[in-house]
């Protein structure tokens, strides 16, 4: 029998300690917005409003809690003392940007949660999960076993997910999730050919760059082997290092894919012809049709993440046509929209239409709309093995909207990170998000 395999788009709820801390070099946006003031009840909205549209369209579409913020077992590991209040208040006098990090909801951008293999990819037919360890960022590498918990939980049945733990946290291992990992396929039920990207090899030689290369060589090399993936089917590719400092500090910022469909910027990758030459090898040889390549060369580096247009989400719809989910600032841009126009155009194209979403929220942070959404391709026993309250609905919309509204802050700015009852608001916040989920306590707190 031949399974039915859908692709679900599994978005991060951004958390109601949502703010701009500057703590992400080479993410321009971070740095640019450090310490302003923030709007986390907007930003989950426009979370939320994403999720909406993607699930009118037809695609699969579910939701991910946020971790739970702040992490004060940081400023104890800090060596600073007393109180939650007298820690905090210490923190903020001495040190905002670790006190910012102990708040961070970075977990929001759920591309760099795992990197996920399909059960009809992998040899055992199992679907893998690797959760990243995110140890470029301080505040981000806080994230990597809250979110293998969390995984745990969305993918309890453990004879169909097989959950392995992040890679160990070493500079050689550096993983930054499906965020460098684009999964290509000609057909629905797969299996699919893979592209892993990296910045960095471990065990040879670098360009060198002014700001960090996040993912190695040997970290895309492991998930590779662990999610059990045909050597054939995989490519390996290094991002250019004049992508890496313009500001892609990810690869979802500078390519992107769906289905067959692979988009790319001519100065994306080092030897970028040799890339496609072996993308296209590799999905010819393991779909058996071939692979629509396009190169984009008519905007810059900058212009790509000033833009985000790479950030765009690819769909399909009901009617099985690609629709591209860009985020505004590439509406704003003359150029990236002038491409846009030209991929949509025709009866014939190979992207039927596009739709712009305000998500400036997350943008300020560097998170566009493919950075919130994590995808896992499931087959229906998998599907039913997923808590079914996970899976977006109109009322389970209408149901966050309110609780959104009733528990999240207007607005944030690093000084009200000192407000006690900022703590108490959290808890109760995402004490009521596991009830409406249906998900029990997976909080510390609510042990
Ligand atoms: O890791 N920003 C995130 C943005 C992640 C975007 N994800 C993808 N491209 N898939 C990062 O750089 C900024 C947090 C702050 O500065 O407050 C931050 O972590």
């Amino acid at each position: 029998m031949t399974l039915a395999y859908r692709e679900f788009n599994f978005d991060g709820l951004v958390g109601p300690t949502h703010h701009y801390g500057g703590l992400a070099e080479g993410n321009r946006a971070s740095v640019g917005h450090r310490f302003q003031v923030s709007h986390p009840r907007m930003a989950a909205l426009q979370g939320l409003e994403k999720m909406r549209v993607l699930a009118g369209m037809g695609v699969g579409q579910a939701i991910l809690p946020p971790l739970s913020r702040p992490r004060l077992d940081l400023l104890r590991w800090a060596g600073f003392s007393g109180t939650d209040q007298q820690m905090i208040d210490t923190a903020l006098r001495q040190t905002p940007s670790l006190l910012s990090a102990a708040f961070s909801a970075s977990g929001m951008w759920s591309a760099n949660a795992a990197m996920f293999a399909p059960s009809c990819d992998s040899r055992d037919g199992c679907v893998h999960i690797t959760p990243a360890n995110l140890i470029s960022n301080l505040h981000r590498s806080l994230e990597a076993e809250e979110t293998a918990g969390l995984l745990k939980k969305v993918f309890p049945d453990f004879a169909l997910f097989k959950h392995h733990p992040p890679l160990p946290r070493t500079v050689a291992f550096s993983d930054e999730g499906a965020a460098n990992h684009i999964r290509l396929v000609g057909s629905e039920r797969g299996p699919g050919a893979h592209l892993f990207v990296y910045g960095r090899e471990h065990f040879g030689s670098n360009p060198l760059t002014r700001y960090p290369q996040r993912q190695t060589l040997e970290a895309c090399q492991a998930i590779a082997r662990l999610h059990q993936l045909p050597e054939e089917a995989v490519v390996f590719a290094r991002q250019s290092p004049a992508a890496i400092d313009a500001g892609v500090f990810h690869n979802d910022v500078i390519s992107t894919g769906h289905g067959a469909l692979f988009l790319y910027h001519a100065e994306a990758f080092s030897d970028g012809r040799s890339v496609v030459d072996r993308l296209t090898k590799a999905f010819e040889e393991t779909q058996h049709r071939s692979l629509c390549a396009i190169e984009i060369n008519e905007f810059s580096l900058v212009d790509s993440v000033q833009s985000y247009f790479f950030n765009s989400q690819i769909v399909t719809r009901s009617d099985g046509r690609l629709v591209i989910v860009a985020p505004v600032e590439s509406e704003e841009n003359e150029k990236v929209r002038a491409v846009i126009a030209g991929l949509v155009k025709g009866a014939d194209a190979v992207i039927a239409d596009v739709v712009f979403l305000n998500l400036r929220e997350s943008m300020q942070n560097g998170g566009g709309p493919a950075c919130l959404r994590t995808r896992v391709v499931l087959n229906e026993e998998e599907q039913s093995a997923v808590p079914s309250r996970l899976f977006f609905s109109e009322p389970l919309f209408d149901e966050l909207t309110s609780w959104v509204k009733c528990h999240y802050r207007e607005s944030l700015s690093l000084s009200d990170f000192r407000d006690p009852a900022l703590l108490v608001e959290i808890e109760t916040a995402l004490d009521r998000l596991t009830q409406i989920l249906e998900l029990g306590p997976i909080y510390s707190f609510q042990k």
